[in-house]
């Protein structure tokens, strides 16, 4: 599973940068705005210190990452939701991703033009979660005027779903978020079926200069207050900072990353943070192929993340020989692991756990 996060933001605050940084995709990115016209997508590695280890353990000849995708998209301005800037496409590439990453401009530079004339990160915010929410009143709205004539006729299922879509569209309007909105567990799945803007996980992607990194600055103060007040995490990340790095062999980037007083780059923290929002967790396989990461949603039950590696893992699941990275790490190898009795035979109840190693069993 490979799940997509897509750059979302007002233009020229740093998305394509970022995502240049990330995937080497070779996009452009220039000072002016709307110089990324179709969404880019790039596949990111996950980095997990414990794949190494996993490999040098089980004696697998190579480790391979599990990844995560990126979109870039362009830069989304006031009245994109009634088509400005080629609003609907963007709203349309947004609609396509499984969590939004918000990408604020929280740098000062004259010479990067700012559509709104100056830097206010909460303004900003504002100004594209109001186009995200206008575009969801609009979808319920079209959804509700078709279910009336329904509801009207005496179709069952439209006279339950309109109040429902009804108690929706004012929560909107009250300018709250779709994801906020309590609904019964019977019915989220109307709610999920609308594909709503704002019911996507968030992350705020706080642009700062170089210098402002370890600690940021009163941009990111104002942000983080917001950010705070609707639950969403901030992640400050220096786009250009990140675009030399990215450019750099390992060694000199841990010596860079030193230097501006950080420990991990900022992609690193951002495709973790990515990784949270999504709720999703890592579990390794190793065998003498490769030892392997992969991706899963917290709360998936083996067959299901057995099906993440083949179909034919799911469909002839047995059981899966299991033991947690910490343990494995501990024991040192496989057979003093299997000796201490820390390998475990878990079914198909068993729900995963991040850091399990896994080996199925299936009948093909
Ligand atoms: N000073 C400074 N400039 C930056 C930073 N990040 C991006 N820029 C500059 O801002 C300009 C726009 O950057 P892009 O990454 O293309 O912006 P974008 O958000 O993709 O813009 P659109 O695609 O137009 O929506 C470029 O000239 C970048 O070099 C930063 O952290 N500091
Ligand atoms: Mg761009």
């Amino acid at each position: 599973m490979s799940l997509q996060c897509g750059l979302v933001g007002l233009p020229n605050v740093g998305k394509s940068t970022i995502f240049n940084a990330l995937s080497d995709a070779g996009v452009d990115a220039e000072n002016y705005p709307f110089c990324t016209v179709d969404a880019n997508v790039g596949v990111v590695p996950v980095p997990d210190e414990r794949l190494e280890r996993v490999q040098e353990l089980a004696g697998s000849p190579k480790a391979v990452p599990t990844t995560i995708e990126f979109v870039d998209i362009a830069g989304l301005v006031e009245g994109a939701s009634e088509g400005e800037g080629l609003g609907n496409q963007f709203l349309a590439n947004i609609r396509e991703v499984d969590a939004i990453i918000h990408v604020v401009r929280c740098f000062e530079d004259e010479s990067v033009a700012h559509v709104n004339g100056s830097v206010d990160p909460v303004r900003d915010i504002e100004t594209i979660n109001t186009e995200l929410l206008l575009k969801d009143l609009e979808t319920v709205e079209k959804r509700i005027e078709t279910l009336k004539p329904a509801a009207k006729k005496g179709d069952e299922e439209a006279a339950e779903t309109l109040p429902l879509y009804e108690q929706l569209y004012e929560h909107l309007s009250d300018g709250q978020w779709a994801r906020d909105f309590e609904v019964s567990n019977d019915h989220r799945p109307l709610v999920d079926e609308l594909f709503l803007l704002t019911d996507k996980p968030v992350l705020y992607v706080a642009n700062v200069a170089e210098d402002d990194l370890p600690t940021g600055n009163a941009y990111v103060d104002d942000l983080r207050a917001r950010a705070e007040e609707e639950n969403t995490e901030v992640v400050l990340i220096s786009a250009e900072a990140e675009a030399q790095v990215a450019e750099l062999e390992p060694q000199e980037r841990v010596l860079f990353l030193d230097d501006m007083g950080v420990e991990q780059s900022g992609l690193e923290r951002l495709i973790h943070a990515a990784y949270d929002v999504l709720d999703l967790i890592t579990f390794f396989t190793a065998d003498e192929k490769g030892a392997y990461a992969w991706t899963i949603e917290r709360g998936t039950q083996a067959p299901e993340a057995a099906g993440e590696i083949h179909t034919d893992f799911k469909q002839g699941f047995i059981k899966a020989e299991t033991i947690h990275f910490s343990d494995f790490n501990e024991a040192g190898s496989e057979k003093a692991a299997r000796n201490a009795g820390l390998i475990r035979t878990e079914g198909k109840d068993y729900v995963v756990e991040d850091g399990d190693v896994m080996e199925f069993r299936f009948n093909v």
